[in-house]
């Protein structure tokens, strides 16, 4: 069957757009680094936005950084970390070029077919006595296992550095309860595309003060004091800019995630039901990213809703493809082969616009096009 199908928009309509404040109140607060000429190192807004967050999180040791990768790079630097890091492949690649960043080893584990984070029995096979950590995704927000690979850190005496970046939104940035769900350190990006965002921005939370010394030590170039620099660090510091903006931006996070939840209704009572995909992420407690995952042995696959959706003028991201362990700086390491589940989730998953600024009328027409194309429509 083909016909012209759902008409385009004709503004784009993309997968993220960030929250803004009202620009007075953003110039209030420039007025006033203005006055202080305080810019960053640490500065004022820096201290109130990791005050807001520590409350707001309200477990850890929360410390502000730069952006998610510098983030995570003070993670495993102040963990002093050796040989080989197991992690997942279906990742965003910053995930994984922090640890080769580093001169550590990254080995690719599978993940488990239906949650797609990491999968505990497949890192335990990959675990050797050059292991010294695992470094683990909530991917789209959905929270690793957290106790089965805590009981193989504690095993083979790992660390553990979850990426969270997707995690943060909810009164707890991850949300089983109990000791192990912040690993050593978790990560969070605020990035601008995130459901939170300070425009570039992240944060790391230790579970242990020590830990959290030590972060805020390689946040700073190893600093410790005037006389004393410790250990190898980098400049991982937020400038004032970015904490005010977070700071802002916080305010206006419930109300966002409440319209993407009238979002997700939409796109729940839509899609549900057609034959070759469903919602895996978006409508749970993560309202990070709405991801669908459309089935590759269907008559209709991952890439021709990408590209119906593009003819329309509907931004569609493939995240997270290509899968990390076949782009080219790792696609050589022996790890790299044979991870069948990551493969299939880097074929299926389309994460799809979600975010305050579309209408539940743009998610209409957006459903519209998707029902269209699976349902065999090919032109227009
Ligand atoms: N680990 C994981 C699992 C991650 O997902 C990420 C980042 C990281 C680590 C690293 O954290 P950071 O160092 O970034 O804090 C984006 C983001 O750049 C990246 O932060 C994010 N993950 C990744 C999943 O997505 P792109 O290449 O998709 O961004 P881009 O520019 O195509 O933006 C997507 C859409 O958002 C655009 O179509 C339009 C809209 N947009 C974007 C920007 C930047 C706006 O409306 N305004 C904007 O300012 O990577």
């Amino acid at each position: 069957m083909t016909s012209a199908g759902p008409k385009g928009f004709d503004a784009p309509r993309y997968v993220s757009q960030p929250m803004l404040p009202d620009l007075d109140d953003y110039v209030d607060d420039l007025r006033s680094m203005w006055e202080s000429r305080t810019l960053t190192n640490l500065g004022p807004f820096h201290r109130r936005f990791e005050a807001a967050l520590q409350e707001r999180i309200g477990m850890g040791h929360v410390s502000v950084w730069s952006n998610g990768t510098n983030a995570l790079l003070g993670a495993l630097m102040a963990l002093d970390l050796r040989g080989e890091v197991v992690v997942t492949p279906f990742t965003f690649p910053a995930t994984v070029h922090a640890i080769a960043a580093l001169g550590l080893e990254p080995v690719f584990a599978d993940v488990d077919p239906v949650t797609m984070t990491i999968s505990p029995a497949s890192v335990a096979d990959r675990v050797t006595e050059r292991t010294s950590a695992i470094v683990a995704t909530h991917i789209y927000g959905t929270p690793c296992d957290v106790d089965a690979l805590d009981a193989i850190a504690r095993e083979h005496d790992l660390r553990i550095v979850y990426d969270g970046a997707h995690s943060f939104g909810r009164a707890r940035p991850v949300f089983p309860d109990g000791d192990a769900v912040l690993g050593d350190v978790t990560m969070l990006s605020f990035h601008a595309t995130k459901l939170f965002h300070s425009v570039e921005g992240g944060a790391l939370i230790a579970r242990d003060p020590e830990v959290d010394r030590r972060l805020r030590r390689s946040r700073n170039f190893g600093i410790a004091s005037e006389d004393e620099v410790e250990g190898v660090g980098l400049n991982g510091k937020m400038s004032e800019l970015h904490a005010a903006m977070g700071l802002r931006v916080l305010e206006m996070l419930d109300g966002e995630i409440l319209q993407r939840r009238r979002l997700g209704e939409v796109y729940e009572r839509r899609l549900s039901g057609i034959e070759g995909l469903r919602i895996v992420a978006g409508l749970g407690p993560s309202a990070q990213y709405l991801v669908l995952r459309v089935d590759r042995d269907g008559a209709v696959d991952r890439d021709a809703v990408h590209a119906a959706l593009r003819e329309r003028n509907v931004v569609s991201r493939r995240y997270f493809h290509p899968l990390c362990s076949v782009i080219a700086p790792y696609d050589r390491l022996p790890s790299a082969r044979d991870l069948p589940n990551a493969e299939r989730a880097a074929d299926e998953c389309l994460a799809l616009p979600f975010h305050g600024g579309l209408t539940t009328d743009d998610v209409e027409r957006i459903c519209d096009a998707i029902a269209w194309r699976m349902e065999g429509g090919t032109r227009g």
